[in-house]
């Protein structure tokens, strides 16, 4: 596998029904750029329809586990961790949970998640996955025979934290999140629109910091309206607890028709 991402080049993809793609017609950027390019275009394009088919593999198998999925993702550091940490805190007692936990490296985050409630599988890309900057259908699959699927209700994959290349990833999973911490910039999604094009709610988290911040709120809401009309929204604190029951609340919603 290598490193190749699609550009941010403003079409909108939606992966929800990942066996809905059309995988001869794969919009893969502009590659034209290099003396490479139709290598490039090629590889790319093997590489996305196989992830596809493994995507649609493992909701496959989350349809006959009757279990509901969703990709969580954000840059490194926004608070995905402590956000579920909050969560399996509120729903774990009533709730079977699981949690994929993907890392570069390290079972930090992994152990973080444990003795919550939820049973934990923790991908490390830099075992087995090249060191990727994402979680692939593939690295999902093989954190699958560590959880006990037909016991669960709800599978949260942590992805792993980057503002880009999750979100060129289909997993198989029924809905995509996103954490954005206020700490981030008001600009962030014109400058990475891929991602917050690719998600259906965005929890804007650590808002306990905006006292001491000159974060410009209503703008940020604005830019991400214009990049993702409609986006589902809801104001954290994963260190206070505010705003964690409303989030909860979407992810109680998701079903897994
Ligand atoms: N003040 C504040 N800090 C937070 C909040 N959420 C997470 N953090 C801190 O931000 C850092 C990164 O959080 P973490 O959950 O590891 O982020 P991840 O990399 O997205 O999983 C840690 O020091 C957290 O304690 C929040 O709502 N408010
Ligand atoms: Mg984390």
């Amino acid at each position: 596998m290598g490193r190749f991402h699609r550009h941010a080049d403003g079409t909108v993809r939606d992966d929800s029904d990942v066996e809905g793609h059309d995988h001869d017609h794969r919009d893969v950027g502009d590659h034209s750029g290099y003396d490479s390019g139709p290598l490039r275009v090629e590889v790319l394009e093997r590489i996305l329809g196989e992830n596809d088919r493994t995507a649609v593999a493992n909701a496959e198998d989350f349809a006959s586990a009757g279990v509901s999925v969703v990709n969580l993702m954000s840059s490194p550091g926004a608070g995905k961790t402590l956000l579920l940490q909050r969560t399996l805190e509120r729903i774990a007692p009533t709730r079977r949970i699981g949690i994929v936990e993907g890392d570069i490296e390290t079972s930090l985050d992994a152990d973080r998640l444990t003795g919550l409630g939820a049973a934990v599988s923790l991908v490390n890309t830099g075992n087995g996955f090249g060191g990727e900057c994402h979680l692939d259908a593939t690295m999902v699959r093989s954190a699958l025979p560590r959880l006990p699927l037909a016991e669960l209700d709800l599978v949260i994959i942590e992805n792993v934290g980057n503002l880009v290349c999750p979100a060129e990833f289909a997993v198989g999973e029924h809905a995509r999140a996103m954490v954005y911490s206020v700490t981030e910039g008001e600009e962030k999604p014109l400058k990475y629109p891929v991602m917050f094009r690719a998600v259906e709610m965005v929890v804007v988290n650590k808002v306990d910091l905006l006292p001491h911040l000159d974060f410009d709120l209503d703008l940020f809401l604005a830019n991400l309206a214009d990049v993702n009309p409609g986006v589902r929204t809801v104001l954290t604190s994963a260190r206070t607890g505010e705003g964690v029951d409303a989030w909860c609340a979407w992810l109680a919603g998701i079903t897994a028709g």
